[in-house]
């Protein structure tokens, strides 16, 4: 998608000679790349060196694709798609990049010649850690489809400076470090100095004399791209992920201070626009952190939406606005690029000349609306005098657009009126006057979907109720998904060698439907063990990985039991841990002899807790104060360990989620949007523990009721039982009340978990009165297990149970996700090249 100048006309230039797909012309080509693309002191190849080398080397590959894919869009013009999201979980691109390119082989044999080993040199690469978690993971995994799938697409974000931060685990629990992901440089991106737009903050509105408006004055910064190549597998087409930098102008660099030896009153326009791609999410407790986060936002959608006119301005054949919506379709990764909405309708009346009533009718029809949650504290809601401070022509169209909202629902639906204060976008509460930056979208976007099933019945239900009269057709469910490449063909070789090999065919790669024909063989004994022994090998490379990172030493044949994801109290890990607590005070009740009749597990929590989120942070001290003192425990700790897996993020997910045989997905009914992990583990043959909350309940759909450990309120019940629980009626069961005494007994060191248990007592408000129910479920979750248990004891059946795991999960290949939104929500189609 690179170039906004007269380039879609030109000629398609000769295709260069095909890069070399032989070892030792690709040594070769490393070689060169060490030689005359020197990053490192000469005569070093070190695994450091030859990763970059080899990367060069990669990428190269890709630009000839990426070049031929561009020319091949220009050429076809057809309807494209822009995915404009704040975050972007790429992980780390190497593996990715050569197994796509079908030349994993010719690499790790080329790297050998050199004295390499393919898996120590990919090991060098850092995470580009631009995302929290599922939200920016999806966004990258919907990248690999649309490239796999074909489609005319493309991503949008910020090139942040500092990705997701670095987790520390010590004695007092969790420490951020600022993760440098752009320490050395990353091979993968390309800037290109020639896409250039300025993005304006502040300043006013000054109203010309044919009535219409212009946005002057304020600070203007300036956007640079930089694109990272996204290559489809077993596919030549290769799209861009285009990543905004902020830089300043040169003439806002003060001279004249500067000789006057004011140094930094001189630089001081470059480190304000520097700031705004300094760090993934500034923490947003302060008034200066808040409007930081709305700068990156409007600094995203402004920069994206310059690029995509300006591209549609130089296309072939000229342009009418009306037909703006049949070339582009914008979709919104969440809230987060609301400002995409007052934004496309500025550019196009201010800057186009055009009519309001034309202005919104290719601004609706051009963009849709992804929901990602229901959580209240996670809908955004932007201050009404800080955003007429920093945008003030964008508040003058929002209000606008509130008022045409009013009177149409006026007009129209004068049984809703009542509803307007909380339907409308802009909330006038005296004390706090806010957007609501969830309504914008409703009301502009021409479609809103949520990411399960549960989730968007819930959307229709409740969040957007009101809505839902007005718009019957616009509320939509696309059910998340992952791509089976990286989550099961890179990450797991020796099951995925092991399915190719049964179903005769590679095929499922691409179409995930295929592996229901593993189903047949489920109970077959020979597949059986060699389902076993695969998932072994990965066991031990789990292993080895905790022992490396933790020192903890594991044991292979203990059923590995795993929750990896953010840390929330919604998540429930303190579910986890409370269980966990049991099941350790329980071993020391026994025998030695009855102990030998339990099942071994090692069980591991892992994940990040948001830097000023209290209670997430206690949550993963408890969870290493447990694992302290049952670890070294030795009349129990060959039954049982705790481990807390510092530092999770994509690349151990890639070594945790295939030697996996059990996870939790346990968050209270209603509250996890859809889950994303829950169908990587569950692709990955690990069994899920869960409750009917978000994807599981498609999952267990899929895979089988009898294949899945359900425990836990459903989602309807859970607000009678918080009003129950208000009234006093919560009994709570005698084990749960045991578990929370062994840690106030200082079973687990003389922290003091007080704040964080009491938020599991008394009968109301949000964090207090236990509002994730947790108590209410312990019961149901002890009991559920137990079935673990005994089922992990008859192999036989846990493995025909795992081998159908992996058997259902067609559906949540996120290439299925992508076809359904190309053809439900963009109307685009494939633009394949030859
Ligand atoms: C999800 C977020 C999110 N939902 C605010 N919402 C953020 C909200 O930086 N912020 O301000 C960042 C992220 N993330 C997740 O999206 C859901 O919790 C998951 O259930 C879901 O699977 C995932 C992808 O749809």
């Amino acid at each position: 998608m690179a170039g906004n100048g007269k380039s879609a006309t030109e000629k398609v230039p000769a295709a260069a000679h095909p890069l070399s797909e032989n070892p030792t012309e690709i040594a070769s080509d490393i070689n060169y790349h060490v030689q005359f693309n020197p990053h490192f002191s000469p005569f070093k190849f070190e695994p450091e060196q030859a990763f970059f080398a080899t990367a060069e080397s990669v990428r190269n590959r890709l630009i000839k694709r990426w070049e031929d894919t561009f020319w091949h869009f220009a050429r076809a013009n057809p309807k494209h798609i822009y995915y404009f999201s704040m975050e972007f979980l790429q992980g780390r691109a190497l593996t990715n990049a050569i197994g796509n390119l079908g030349i994993e082989n010719a690499y790790a044999e080329a790297l050998n010649k050199l004295g390499h080993e393919l898996e120590e040199i990919v090991e060098q690469e850092k995470d580009a850690a631009l995302g929290n978690g599922g939200l920016g993971r999806l966004a990258s995994c919907f990248l690999d489809s649309m490239a796999t799938l074909n489609l005319p697409a493309g991503g949008y974000g910020l090139r942040y400076k500092y990705g997701l931060f670095k987790q520390r685990i010590t004695k007092q629990g969790q420490e951020e470090i600022a993760e440098d992901w752009l320490e050395k440089f990353s091979p993968w991106e390309v800037v290109r100095h020639d896409l250039v737009y300025p993005v304006r903050f502040f300043g006013s509105v000054e109203v010309n004399p044919d009535g219409s408006r212009n946005w002057v004055g304020g600070e203007v910064v300036q956007a640079l791209a930089y694109d990272v190549p996204i290559p489809g597998y077993k596919t030549k087409n290769t799209i861009s992920l285009r990543l905004w930098e902020a830089r300043a102008c040169a003439e806002d660099f003060n001279l004249f201070q500067f000789n006057d030896g004011q140094y930094e009153s001189a630089a001081q326009l470059h480190s304000r626009a520097e700031q705004i791609c300094a760090v993934l999410y500034p923490g947003d407790a302060t008034e200066e952190g808040k409007l930081l986060r709305l700068k990156q936002q409007f600094f995203l959608c402004s920069a994206s939406l310059q690029d995509i006119i300006s591209r549609f301005k130089n296309r072939r054949g000229g342009y009418t606005w009306s037909e703006f919506p049949s070339k582009v379709a914008v979709q919104l990764n969440d809230t987060h690029p609301t400002l995409a909405i007052p934004e496309l309708m500025r550019l196009l009346m201010d800057d186009e000349g055009l009519g309001w009533d034309e202005a919104w009718d290719v601004t609706t029809r051009t963009i849709a609306y992804t929901n990602h949650t229901v959580l209240p504290e996670a809908l955004e809601k932007w201050s009404q005098p800080v955003m007429w401070k920093l945008l003030p022509r964008h508040m003058e169209i929002i209000e606008e657009i509130d008022k045409r909202f009013l009177a149409m629902i006026k007009d129209t639906h004068p049984d809703l009126e009542h509803k307007l204060p909380s339907m409308r976008i802009l909330d006038h509460n005296p004390q706090k006057p806010v957007v609501r930056m969830a309504n914008l979208c409703v009301v502009s976007a021409h479609t809103v979907n949520g990411v399960a099933q549960l989730h968007s019945d819930i959307l229709k239900a409740e969040l957007f109720a009101d809505y839902v009269s007005v718009w019957p057709t616009k509320f939509q469910n696309k059910t998340n998904g992952i791509t089976p490449r990286r989550w099961l063909r890179f990450c797991n070789p020796e099951l995925s060698n092991l399915i190719t090999k049964r179903l005769k065919t590679d095929q499922w790669v691409t179409n995930l439907d295929l592996l229901s024909g593993l189903r047949k063989f489920a109970d077959d004994a020979k597949f059986q063990d060699e389902w076993a022994s695969a998932k072994m090998a990965s066991k031990h490379r789990l292993a080895s990985y905790i022992l490396r990172v933790t020192g903890e030493s594991i044991e292979p044949n203990s059923l590995f039991d795993i929750q990896v994801k953010r840390i929330h109290e919604y998540k429930r890990q303190l579910l986890n841990i409370l269980g966990a607590i049991y099941r350790y005070k329980k071993l020391k009740e026994m025998s030695p002899e009855q102990r030998k009749n339990t099942t071994s597990r090692t069980i591991m929590i892992g994940g990040k807790a948001f830097a000023t989120y209290t209670n997430a942070k206690r949550i993963v001290r408890l969870v290493n104060d447990v694992g302290e003192v049952v670890n070294n425990d030795p009349e129990v700790n060959s039954y049982l360990k705790v481990v807390f897996v510092p530092n999770y993020n994509v690349s151990v997910a890639e070594v945790l989620i295939p030697g996996s045989e059990l996870s939790q997905h346990i968050s209270t009914a209603g509250m996890e949007a859809s889950g994303t992990s829950n169908m990587k583990f569950a692709l990955n043959g690990c069994l899920i523990i869960g409750t009917l909350d978000g994807a599981n309940v498609e999952i267990r759909e899929e895979i089988g009721e009898e294949n899945f450990f359900l425990f836990g309120a459903r989602a309807d019940e859970v607000p009678g039982l918080r009003t129950d629980r208000e009234n006093g009626l919560f009994k709570p069961d005698p084990r749960f009340e045991e578990a929370k005494e062994y840690i106030r007994s200082g079973a687990f060191g003389s922290y003091d978990y007080n704040p964080l248990l009491d938020s599991l007592e008394g009968n109301s408000g949000y964090g207090r009165g236990d509002y994730f129910l947790v108590g209410h479920d312990f019961p149901d979750y002890l009991d559920a297990q137990a079935r673990v248990d005994e089922a992990y004891k008859d192999q036989k059946r846990w493995l025909k149970m795992s081998i159908l795991s992996t058997a259902g999960c067609g559906k949540f290949s996120s290439d299925r996700t992508i076809a359904q939104y190309a053809k439900e929500i963009w109307n685009i189609q494939e633009c394949h090249m030859p």
